[in-house]
């Protein structure tokens, strides 16, 4: 693969801000072109060894662990991890560029960026197989967990990239052929401030986009709706509920009766969705996304729609835990918001007992109490949060509180029956009684294994 926009890194003084993934990435990256790189982390040499030993970043990088960051201004270039706030950098860096920023540079093939509140991962991992299946060479990276630059000079058609409010924060240049917006509800707000400010920095996914370029809006989501008119490039709206009203478009998707539907002056495409087996309600939103997206790129959605076969959820996303107990029990353990809780409860459609609760994000819950009404039989609640989400549902949905996510479950699999579907979607993160939503999501899976009814293990 060719080089491009490749501002010559040779010599260069740069700062890498954080030695997770990212930084370690951005650092071999930088130094193996010949950028003479300091690499910096507040954390123990000996836990970030314990990761990956620090002396295969390579002789270019110098790394500096367990002390107070080194000034950025003085070096030519800052690149910040992600996790990083731009208050500890912004003032005195000279100039700033994330992961994203120097991938966007270095990758000379048309990007398919996606960011968004919930599904992103999901998202783009659909895009990707879907690329695949019409034949085109692609890999995701970003956010989703591999980073960004890890793409850079391979053999590929096409970049994957998911990127998160804090990776569009230190963007100059980025400019993906296709960006997508996905639903936005408040998250993250602790590093933004502000809804604004999070809608602000995602919005920043197509600042740089020109006329051939396009943005895929969800245009059920009010914040998202009304960005449309900031994107340069074409505009292409979708919606689950029917035809995106939008002046002067061109192009836009929606679902109906179970297809999705794609128009364009020429006509109508239909791509039936609802003979994948096991797409879960969000997954299905998803997939109109993702299929939206290599529509915009040129691919034929009909054809891209094959991936959707073999598609599984990812770990912890609406999975559901098998049980012979004729219990569906969803492992939504990813759903670490209210906005991401809110779809995961309305996706259920039958009588559930939802297990919720965690470390309180500083997020409303006040949405839920109207959504879990439709479905939600009893709440089950759990750790830091218990008690803002019972008030916040006042009433309306029977509460109970449990000390811990297995006694939930067990008190789950008491109360439940055929039929019925017992949901974890905690809308809030895990890290007061879990290492990880990862973590809390394999305790379910394990307490599930333990308790439901019948179950043969
Ligand atoms: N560090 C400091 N000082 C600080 C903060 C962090 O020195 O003030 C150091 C830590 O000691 C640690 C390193 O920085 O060694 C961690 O950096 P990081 O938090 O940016 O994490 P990475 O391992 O580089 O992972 C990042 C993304 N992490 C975050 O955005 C918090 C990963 O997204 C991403 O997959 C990865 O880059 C590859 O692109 C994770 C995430 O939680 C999954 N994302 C958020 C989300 O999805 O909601 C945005």
């Amino acid at each position: 693969m060719k080089e491009s926009r490749s501002m010559d890194l040779e010599g260069m003084e740069i700062l890498v801000l954080g030695l997770g993934m990212s930084g370690r990435s951005a650092a071999r990256f930088c130094a193996e072109r010949g950028a003479r790189v300091t690499a910096a982390d507040e954390g123990r040499t000996d836990e970030l060894s314990a990761m990956e030993n620090l002396d295969d970043l390579g002789s270019g990088v110098r790394v500096l662990c367990g002390q107070p960051f080194p000034n950025p201004a003085n070096f030519d270039l800052t690149v910040p991890s992600p996790g990083i706030p731009p208050h500890r950098y912004r003032a005195s860096a000279q100039r700033v560029w994330g992961d994203i920023e120097l991938a966007g540079r270095f990758l000379s093939i048309p990007i398919i960026a996606v960011t968004g509140t919930n599904g992103k991962s999901t998202t783009v991992r659909m895009i990707e197989a879907m690329l695949k299946a019409a034949g085109l060479r692609a890999e995701a990276g970003g956010n989703v967990g591999t980073p960004a630059l890890s793409l850079a000079g391979k053999p590929l058609d096409v970049a994957v990239l998911e990127v998160s409010s804090f990776q569009l924060e230190t963007i100059e240049a980025f400019r993906p052929r296709v960006a997508v917006i996905l639903n936005i509800t408040p998250d993250h707000l602790d590093r933004h401030g502000d809804i604004e400010g999070y809608a602000r920095a995602k919005r920043r996914i197509f600042e740089n986009q020109q006329s051939g370029d396009a943005a895929v809006l969800d245009f059920d989501n009010a914040i998202v709706r009304a960005m449309a008119g900031d994107a340069p490039s074409e505009v292409i709206p979708f919606s689950r509920r029917g035809p995106p009203a939008l002046a002067d478009q061109h192009r836009s998707a929606w679902l109906d009766a179970g297809s999705a539907v794609f128009a364009d002056p020429k006509g109508l495409a239909r791509v039936p969705l609802d003979s994948v087996p096991g797409l879960s309600s969000p997954d299905r939103d998803n997939a109109l996304a993702a299929l939206a997206a290599v529509w915009a790129l040129g691919v034929d959605p009909l054809e891209a729609s094959e991936a959707l076969v073999n598609f599984r959820p990812l770990p912890h996303r609406c999975e559901v835990v098998p049980t012979e107990d004729g219990v569906t029990w969803v492992n939504d353990s990813k759903a670490t918001n209210p906005g991401a809780a809110q779809r995961s409860i309305e996706g259920t459609g039958g009588p559930t007992i939802w297990i919720a609760g965690g470390r309180d994000k500083g997020l409303s819950y006040s949405g839920l109490a109207e959504v879990a009404q439709q479905s939600v039989k009893t709440a089950l609640l759990i750790g830091e949060a218990a008690g803002l989400i019972e008030q916040a549902l006042d009433g309306q949905i029977p509460c109970e509180r449990e000390d811990n996510l297995d006694a939930a479950v067990k008190t789950a699999a008491s109360l439940s029956g055929p039929g019925d579907v017992v949901l974890l979607a905690p809308a809030c993160a895990s890290f007061d009684q879990f290492m990880s939503f990862e973590d809390r999501g394999e305790c379910f899976r394990a307490a599930v294994q333990r308790y439901a009814k019948g179950n043969i293990q």
